[in-house]
């Protein structure tokens, strides 16, 4: 069984660069060269790059006039939610000559007149067609262009096309029964009437309690009779405390205007904000509320998610935060049910889309307003005259869906577009969108898609991202102009290695937790693939530009004169695990290898301390054993449940050198915890002091008196596993080995965590990772040196690959780690013991280095591995396996 995805596959970047390509050269003028899908926040900035840079162009907008979401959602109370100074094009410098905000969230009226005001500013309208929806793009793969076709009746071709559809535009079908029977009035509010509405003495029914209704319900509260709200999932909304633009941040603005912008740019928002790296539990339970409120008082979203760095992947840290919340939504509310209603507790806050609201809790306590929890009484049906729910006949004047959208891909399937063998890219996305930085697909070249399925779209200040993304797309058109290419389309590779990266930063948030529409949860049937890129802005730009640094890595480029195809993946590492090495770079510590043994002991003991601790156990106990020549220490975990446990004795990892059996003590509890198992993690004799075979002739002692002593341990006999991580990984094999040769004691599995098994330095993986991933091969060669003289290097006692007999040994799991010096040891030993007929699990961590496994509640992307290490502890520990029952 393996862990999925490999490095090993097909990952050497290959450059076939200008392959000759004759048989192309004789292509029609398609008429224009790019057709921009969309006349919203991005299609304008696209009119006025593409044409600046003279393109030709046309823009294709289904509405009557320009704004896109802007455009439509007219509802009342509609206004942004990211500060409108943020929320605005920074390609138009002087704008403050010409334009003001009025407030620091501004109305939807004021951003459509400001958009309105950029398109005449810089003439943009000519190149939009309105009224004119696409229908209809197919890839032309003889003439390499699209063919685009409109309800107009418009038959266009282009070299390219742009999806400029938004993310939140395509309307989510009502999904109630019985709407043709209502006789009153039916808004959307992601379609209002741009004439004014009237709820002046009208009963009205809201349906849906995302940022539409939260923005709407107060405002049309204070116009209607009588309003009913119909929640099926209460939303965490914060006060928005608008008012005039921020005086902080416009005395910012007038400090250096570009600064800020380029500090929203490589924020990870996309508004100028440092990253919180703080966690939750490191500070006091005082100045954690203090934060608290801090983020509740300033009225900002992205604000309040940065508090604590961990407010989205500690389960605890999120209980805590919503806990705040629903406790101000207990604070504001009169009526305590309604109260309860209102206060979410089926999902972590923040993994839906949290609100910003004006009043919109304390419109509950009106006398004309009340919550219908939808999910105690469903609606039936709507009934000429209103809504029935199960309980109760309700009659309307008006009903107003906020219901949302088919967020993310909806607007782009709705265009029927395919690409290369007229494959559907509906049906390429059938179980979810893939996509390359999503921005472009594979087999579906000179496809753009602005804010696209795997970009930070929704999690980001759309403004910030749709400008980055365009500005990509005008630069690799420039690109393939300068260097005669006509097209340009992802590797399959790359994509599927991208569509990895997206999935991977999403799980190790809380997001996949909750049935949000960022998940696709809302849209029955739409699969449910987390939609968005969540690492950030700041890092999803870096890794735009680096494929951009790095010849279009992952980017097949061709045109009359030949093609070029530099493959590879772009983000190997775990998101986690790249954020750490960033980190611990950024600090510039100096290496284990660089220092005195004492003083590095004494700096590895250091930066122990500054870890999570890892999770709650039954119970710790320290002692001592009696090891090869005199007493060692021990750390025994003892699990929360009632024993006897089977035990797994641990040896720590540290290259022989540094270490103790306390220095892994956040992973043995895991290790305790997952595995129900006790753990003993026993020190050894380390080197230079006491060179090999000393730290064998320990943990043969180690697990000597643990068998020895199983019973009084609390341990069931019989039921032992060893385990061990680095240069512990070593001490493991070699004493599962010994023991077999010995006749005892009888081990059970051997847990194997990047071991080196025989410390040849000429592997690859020592090459490829000699440097840049914590342990280097330089660190490596260090502890050789310090434990082991050459000549002994293929002792088994220090090498098992280099045994001769590797049969009747026990069963393993071997776990290697792709950017480690030691992967190809450890890879070559698990290939062994398979060959030796020994059962074998290797787990090839995807992303990981030496270290990054152990790092128990840092790189959250090393969970399932451990929780593959338990699983299979608990397989070694199954009856089946023990001596007793064996006989
Ligand atoms: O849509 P939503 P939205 N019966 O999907 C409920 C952006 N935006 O238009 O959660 C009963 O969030 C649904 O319930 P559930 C912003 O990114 C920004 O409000 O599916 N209820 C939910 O309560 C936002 O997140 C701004 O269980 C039904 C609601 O309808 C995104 O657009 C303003 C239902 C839909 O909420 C979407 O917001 C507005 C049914 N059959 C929007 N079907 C600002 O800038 C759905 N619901 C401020």
């Amino acid at each position: 069984m393996e862990y999925p995805i490999t490095q090993d596959a097909g990952l050497e970047a290959r450059d076939d660069r200008l392959v000759t390509d004759s048989a192309r050269t004789d292509r029609p003028t398609p008429d224009v060269d790019v057709v921009v899908v969309g006349a919203g926040i991005a299609g304008l900035y696209l009119a006025y790059r593409l044409s600046r840079a003279g393109h030709r162009l046309r823009v294709f907008e289904a509405g009557d006039d320009l704004g896109g979401t802007w455009y439509w959602n007219r509802y009342p109370g509609a206004r942004v939610d990211v500060p409108s100074i943020d929320y605005m094009y920074s390609f138009d410098p002087n704008w403050q000559r010409d334009w003001q905000w009025s407030e620091k969230y501004a109305t939807q009226p004021e951003i459509l007149r400001y958009l309105n005001h950029i398109a005449d500013k810089h003439d943009l309208r000519r190149h939009i067609t309105f009224s004119t929806r696409v229908r209809q793009a197919g890839w032309d793969d003889g003439a390499s262009l699209w063919r685009v076709r409109t309800d107009g009746g418009d038959d266009v071709s282009a070299r390219f096309v742009v999806m400029a559809t938004g993310c939140l535009s395509m309307p989510k079908q009502a999904e109630v029964d019985g709407l043709e029977s209502f006789t009153g009035e039916v808004y959307f509010t992601s379609r209002w009437p741009h004439d004014p509405v009237d709820f002046t003495r009208k009963r009205v029914a809201v349906i849906g309690t995302g940022s539409s209704g939260v923005q709407s319900i107060p405002v049309i509260a204070e116009e209607a009779r009588e309003v009913v709200v119909f929640q099926r999932t209460p939303t965490f909304s914060i006060p928005a405390r608008n008012g005039q633009v921020s005086p902080e941040r416009l005395a910012l603005f007038a400090a250096n205007e570009a600064d800020y912008r380029s500090a929203a740019r490589m924020s990870p928002g996309g508004i100028p904000m440092e990253r919180s790296i703080t966690p939750t539990f490191s500070v006091s339970e005082a100045e954690r509320q203090q934060r608290y409120e801090r983020a509740w008082g300033i009225g900002e979203l992205f604000e309040a998610i940065n508090v604590y760095a961990d407010v989205l992947s500690n389960p605890a840290a999120n209980h805590e935060f919503a806990e705040f919340f629903r406790n101000k939504i207990r604070a504001i509310v009169d009526d305590p049910q309604t109260a309860s209603d209102l206060c979410p507790t089926d999902y972590p806050v923040a993994t839906k889309r949290p609100c910003l609201d004006t009043n919109y809790y304390a419109t509950y306590n009106l006398p004309h307003v009340r919550l219908v929890n939808v999910r105690k009484h469903p609606i039936r049906q709507i009934t000429e005259t209103g809504i029935d729910t199960a309980h109760e006949a309700f009659t309307f004047d008006a009903i107003v869906f906020a219901t949302g959208f088919d967020a993310v891909t909806g607007a782009i399937t709705a265009v029927d577009i395919t690409g290369r063998d007229d494959a559907a890219l509906k049906d390429k996305w059938a179980d979810g969108p893939q996509t390359y930085l999503g921005l472009t697909t594979a087999g579906f070249p000179n496809l753009f898609l602005i804010t696209g399925p795997g970009s930070p779209s929704v999690l980001s200040n759309m403004a910030v991202s749709i400008e980055q993304h365009v500005d990509w797309v005008l630069d690799c058109l420039g690109h393939l102009r300068a260097h005669g290419f006509a097209a340009i389309e992802p590797t399959a590779m790359a994509e599927a290695g991208w569509t990895q990266h997206v999935n991977d930063c999403a799980d190790i948030t809380l997001f996949p937790a909750a049935n949000s529409w960022y998940m696709g949860a809302n849209v029955p049937g739409k699969p449910r693939v987390f939609l968005p890129y969540p690492a950030g802005v700041d890092f999803y730009r870096a890794t735009c530009d680096e494929v951009v640094a790095r010849d279009y890595l992952g980017f097949k480029l061709s045109g009359p004169e030949g093609s070029m195809c530099n493959d590879g993946l772009v983000r190997r590492l775990q998101p986690d695990v790249e954020m750490i090495l960033i980190q611990m770079a950024a600090m510039n510590l100096p290496t284990l290898d660089s220092m005195p043994v004492d003083e590095a002991r004494a700096f590895y003991a250091q930066m122990s301390t500054t870890r999570p601790p890892g999770p709650d156990v039954g119970e710790i106990v320290d002692g001592v054993l009696p090891g090869a020549t005199g007493d060692l220490a021990y750390r025994l975990y003892r699990p929360p449940t009632p024993g006897p446990h089977a035990i797994v004795v641990f040896f720590h990892g540290g290259g022989w050198v540094v270490g103790d059996a306390v220095s892994d003590d956040p992973l043995c509890r895991d290790l305790c915890v997952r595995s129900d198992a006790i753990v003993i993690s026993a020190d050894y004799r380390h080197a230079p002091e006491h060179r090999f075979p000393a730290a064998v002739d320990d943990a043969m002692a180690a697990v000597r008196w643990v068998a020895d002593n199983a019973e009084a341990l609390g341990g069931m006999p019989g039921r032992l596993a060893v385990c061990g991580w680095s240069a512990g990984g070593n001490l493991a094999a070699v004493v599962s080995r010994l023991t077999r040769d010995a006749g005892g004691p009888h081990i059970v599995g051997q847990v194997l965590l990047t071991p080196p098994t025989d410390g040849d330095l000429t592997r690859a993986s020592y090459v490829e990772n000699a440097d840049g991933y914590g342990l280097t091969t330089a660190l490596a060669q260090w502890c050789y040196d310090h434990y082991i003289d050459p000549a002994d290097r293929r002792d088994p006692r220090f090498a098992p690959l280099c045994a001769g007999d590797l049969s009747g040994l026990p069963p393993a799991i071997v776990v290697t780690a792709e950017f480690d010096p030691l992967r190809d040891e450890g890879k070559a030993y698990a290939a062994a013991l398979d060959a030796a007929s020994v059962p074998v699990e290797h787990v090839r961590a995807r992303g990981h280095t030496h270290q990054s496994l152990t790092m128990v509640d840092v790189a959250l992307s090393g969970a399932p591995v451990r929780a593959r290490i338990a699983n299979a502890l608990r397989g070694f520990f199954l009856p089946t396996r023990t001596p007793e029952t064996a006989a």
